[in-house]
């Protein structure tokens, strides 16, 4: 045996190891403990607080999946916010969209960003060179709660999990934000954790969206990384509106998003189904 295990601990009854060869960061911000690991299995990882958060081996399902369900549906995709997404994946997608003008990303850590673009660049890529991204170092409520209404056609939340810095990230004070800076068709897309690991959190983020938005569509994928069996993502905008215009230019670039998996992945298991579908779900 060699190198060192790190795990990830969930709720303190589950974890997740994996054998590290070398740290290549490790620092404290102001906000969270930053590191940079390099690792056999996954190549390269990011890990906020002891949460893994993204892989060079696995990325991809997170990041494709995160973003074009929205980015091919949306009636508009000019104007896009990123919430979060530091390891600049999320931006790298969005910016593979010819239609999009702008793409804002609010960071609240800058040591994030730095860290990755100087040991992990193979995430964000091109993205970080792109002049149509405009990123910020500021906190995302704040960002929210300030922006003018109606000032973006898509926002995503690429956030960590429910505790830290994300936290705020999870309230419905945000999400009445997120709908006001929102024009009349915008679409909101989130990460909403693991409805086994995190399940009351995923059931909240439904049950919330669809006070604040009056619809939530879930929808289903795995990352190893997680650890955690099925991941979910959400959006509020029609599933079944995906644009053959959109969906071209960006199809042959993917290694996981398709059509075909776009389609599946809003079917819902039959348990989540049936307590989505009840009444007052929560
Ligand atoms: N349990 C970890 C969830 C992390 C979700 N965000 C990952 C950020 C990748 N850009």
């Amino acid at each position: 045996m060699s190198g060192l295990w790190y795990r990830e601990v969930f709720r303190d009854q589950l974890s997740l190891g994996v054998r590290v060869e070398r740290t290549l960061h490790a620092s404290q911000s102001e906000f969270q403990r930053i590191e940079i690991l390099d690792t056999a299995f996954f190549g390269k990882m990011l890990v906020l607080d002891g949460i893994f958060m993204t892989s060079e081996a696995d990325e991809h399902y997170y990041h494709e999946m995160i973003v074009h369900p929205a980015l091919c549906t949306a009636e508009r995709i000019e104007r896009v916010l990123i919430i979060g997404g530091g390891d600049g994946g999320t931006a790298r997608e969005v910016l593979r969209h010819p239609g999009v003008e702008r793409c804002t990303m609010v960071e609240i850590d800058r040591g994030v960003v730095e860290a990755c673009k100087a040991h992990l660049p193979e995430i964000g890529r091109e993205g970080w060179a792109d002049p149509r991204l405009d990123l910020r170092f500021e906190d995302g409520v704040q960002f929210v709660k300030d922006a003018p209404e109606g000032s973006f056609d898509v926002v995503i939340l690429d956030g960590s999990d429910p505790v830290g810095p994300a936290e705020g990230l999870f309230d419905e004070r945000f999400y009445e934000g997120v709908r006001r800076v929102l024009g009349a068709d915008g679409v909101f897309a989130l990460q909403s954790e693991s409805p086994t690991v995190y399940e009351q959190v995923f059931y909240d983020i439904q049950a919330t969206l669809r006070r604040v938005f009056g619809a939530s569509h879930p929808y289903f994928g795995s990352v190893t990384l997680y650890g955690a069996g099925m991941w979910t993502w959400t959006m509020t905008g029609d599933p079944a509106a995906l644009k053959p215009e959109r969906v071209a230019p960006i199809a042959e670039g993917c290694r996981y998003w398709s059509p075909d998996i776009h389609r599946a992945a809003f079917a819902q298991p039959a348990e989540i189904q049936r307590r989505l579908q009840a009444p007052a779900s929560s």
